[in-house]
């Protein structure tokens, strides 16, 4: 982190704590990614019911994550969290062709929230480890990313399994807020 961006924080002149709506459909490895970010052990991941909130410590800042349940019955459960967003992870299993429509329709879903419409948005392209995974080209097409919006947009290949892409797209998400 920036001595500036240091600087300002002590002073109070700049947000300390980061409301980081994570969404994604069920699967695609949000619980592994908060894992990696809380320092828990991957292999004690069970899948989320409903959803999860953590804290954690990242960066100097205060990260609340809203892990929230991809399905589509909970779109009404995620708006009650867009007043306390600040930040948006995306989460796709890019080895999971099949489900890429369904989770275009979640992710259009929340491109079009009111309250989200300047939210950066952090889009990882996750479980790059297996080989059947989708590359990041054929994944922005599928799902329709934006090329260039006014909201700060990122593509980042990851894998959660082995703690790669994480860092450096929270870095980008970070800097963002
Ligand atoms: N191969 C591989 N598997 C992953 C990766 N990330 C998560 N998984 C597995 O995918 C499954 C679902 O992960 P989970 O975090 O519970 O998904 P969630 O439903 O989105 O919270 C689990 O069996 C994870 O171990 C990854 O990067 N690579
Ligand atoms: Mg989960």
């Amino acid at each position: 982190m920036g001595f500036i961006r240091t600087l300002l924080m002590k002073l109070g002149l700049v947000k300390t704590k980061v409301g980081l709506l994570i969404v994604g459909l069920s699967n695609s490895g949000k619980s592994t990614i908060v894992a990696r970010l809380t320092k828990e052990p991957v292999e004690d991941v069970a899948p989320t019911v409903g959803f999860a909130v953590e804290t954690t410590k990242m960066e100097g800042l205060s990260v609340t994550m809203f892990d929230m349940s991809g399905n589509q019955k909970y779109f009404t459960l995620w708006q009650h969290y867009y007043k306390d967003t600040t930040a948006i992870m995306f989460v796709l299993d890019a080895a999971d062709s099949h489900r890429f429509a369904e989770a275009d329709a979640v992710l259009q879903e929340l491109l079009r929230a009111e309250q989200l419409k300047r939210v950066p948005l952090l889009f990882m392209c996750n479980k790059m480890d297996l080989v059947t995974a989708a590359q990041p080209a054929d994944v922005a097409a599928a799902l329709h990313l934006p090329a260039s919006s006014a909201r700060a947009f990122q593509l980042q290949s990851c894998s959660a399994m082995q703690g790669s892409g994480i860092k450096e797209g929270m870095q980008w998400l970070l800097e963002q807020v």
